[in-house]
């Protein structure tokens, strides 16, 4: 089987909270392999392709605006069978409700806010990463 590649993002909450390192500790933890990393300011058109399928949802205008109220760090990661590991890293979209012993349940909460900052983004199929990546790390 050929080794996997996903799209890793750190969130503006989670560079903002500092949480970085950490974060990057898990992922190195695990044994995953860091292939590039950089730090991003997205515009709106990134953002755009890379939620499309979210267009016109309640959230995503805040979701929007939200990832580009500061920097992400965005990770090319490798493995095999990265895709699932990683999401089983960051624990289900919800922080509040999150398993502890993931990112998100360990590392995040409900703020009170118009949209879910859950601190990171892994992509959720091949298909998924192939197009992420090619945004992210055009
Ligand atoms: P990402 O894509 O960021 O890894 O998150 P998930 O795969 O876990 O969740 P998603 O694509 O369904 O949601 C993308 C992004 O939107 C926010 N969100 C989502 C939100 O604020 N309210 C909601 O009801 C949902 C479903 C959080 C993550």
């Amino acid at each position: 089987m050929a080794t996997e590649e996903t799209l890793v993002l750190v969130k503006p909450d989670g560079v903002a909270r500092g949480l970085t390192g950490a974060i990057l500790a898990r992922i190195e933890s695990k044994g995953y392999s860091l292939v590039d990393l950089k730090l991003v300011e997205p515009d709106r058109d990134l953002l755009e392709q890379h939620y499309a399928e979210h267009a016109g949802k309640p959230f995503y205008e805040p979701l929007l605006d939200f990832m580009m109220s500061g920097p992400s760090v965005a990770i090319r990661l490798a493995g095999n069978r990265v895709i699932e590991g990683f999401r089983s890293l960051a624990g289900t979209t919800d922080p509040t409700t999150a398993a502890p012993g993931t990112i998100r349940g360990d590392f995040g909460r409900d703020w009170g806010l118009a949209v879910q900052q859950n601190l990171v983004h892994g992509s959720d199929s091949t298909e998924s990463a192939q197009r992420e990546l090619g945004i992210w790390f055009a």
